[in-house]
């Protein structure tokens, strides 16, 4: 949102303002608050004058305005009705210089996961990707993974849903809290530890020491029917009803802005949401398979394995709950 703009909204928050003031606070023409106002009522926000001025009555439900007014986190807010992929319009601004932008739709056609696997991106999905310019090493990323992870915990924490992260971006509802199709078990189908709610997915561009750009992709089944989604996958809406994404949205973003300024922090929290640790798993890496106890996290984000021949870090895969050790 244009700044001016952001400044009218802000002013109206706190109280009706008449044109005349608005235009002085903030050193631009009457006619360009008029502009502004009447742009404002075209992306949703209701706004009434009468004898005291302006009044802001009402914000809209959603969308990029909606998300942004009264956000407290440094991000302008690109919204889509649809798009094929928010990561891939995030890594496109982030080619043009972008910082601090999130993408956001609220259907995608085209969305991905890891290792190009398919993203199920219905209407009423909370589909985000986040342009990042972080000071980082490129080794230290996979803790912003971590951070996204436990933001997206949060808000559904905050929402009701009982969430646990998976190592390393899954965000799953525990089988316990109604979170696997029931028989699994019994047929002897391994449990893969819930039903998935959420999941990250990561991408970036830099040399070997520096962080050129990196996008977070978060794609989290916020109001989707559980018909609209793979069969081991669960949504808010299935959870616990449906959830104000806007409010959702800013919670997930405040979260990840807070605990992107300290990754070692970030991890801590990842730990403290952990599914994972203290569970038998299977990994799968691109050079093998693994079993053994998950033991911890370090630091950037890789798991620790206790296998039969020692101890492994594993920094990339998937991982299989077999059963708690
Ligand atoms: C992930 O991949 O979990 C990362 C997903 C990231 C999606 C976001 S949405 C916003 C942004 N834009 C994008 O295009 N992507 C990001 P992975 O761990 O590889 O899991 C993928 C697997 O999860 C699939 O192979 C399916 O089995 C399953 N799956 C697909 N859609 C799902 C959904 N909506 N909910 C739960 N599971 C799903």
């Amino acid at each position: 949102m244009n700044d001016t703009r952001r400044a009218v909204l802000r002013a109206l928050a706190d109280d009706a303002a008449t044109g005349p003031e608005l235009a002085d606070d903030l050193g631009v023409s009457r006619n360009a608050v008029w502009k502004h106002v009447e742009a404002l009522r075209e992306s949703g926000f209701e706004i009434s004058s009468g004898d005291d001025g302006y009044a802001l009555d009402a914000v809209p439900e959603y969308g990029g305005p909606a998300v942004e007014f009264g956000l407290d986190a440094p991000f302008s807010v690109e919204y889509h009705d649809a798009v094929g992929s928010t990561n891939e319009r995030a890594r496109e601004l982030a080619a043009e210089g972008a910082v601090d932008v999130a993408v956001l739709a609220d259907e995608q056609t085209g969305g991905t996961g890891r290792l190009d696997r398919e993203w199920s991106s219905p209407s009423g999905g909370v589909w985000l990707s986040l342009v990042l310019r972080p000071d980082l090493p490129p080794a230290h990323v996979p803790a912003l993974t971590l951070a996204a992870a436990v933001a997206v915990t949060d808000a559904a924490r905050e929402a009701g849903v009982p969430a646990e992260i998976k190592w390393p971006n899954d965000v799953l509802v525990p089988a316990e809290s109604g979170g696997t199709h029931g028989d699994d078990a019994a047929e002897g189908v391994p449990e893969r530890g819930g039903a998935k709610l959420a999941g990250v997915l990561t991408e970036m561009e830099g040399e070997a020491d520096r962080v050129s750009w990196v996008v977070v992709g978060v794609g989290v089944n916020a109001n989707v029917p559980a018909s609209a989604l793979p069969a081991d996958a669960t949504s808010v809406a299935e959870q616990v009803g449906q959830v104000e994404r806007r409010a959702f949205v800013q919670r997930v973003l405040e979260r990840f802005d807070a605990l992107r300024s300290d990754p070692e922090a970030a991890v801590a929290a990842w730990r403290d949401r952990s599914a994972t640790l203290g569970q038998r798993v299977r990994v799968e890496t691109a050079t093998g398979e693994l079993v053994g106890d998950a033991v911890d996290v370090a630091f950037p984000g890789a798991l620790v394995v206790e296998t039969d021949d020692g101890r492994e870090r594993v920094h990339a895969g998937d991982c299989e709950h077999l059963r708690p050790v």
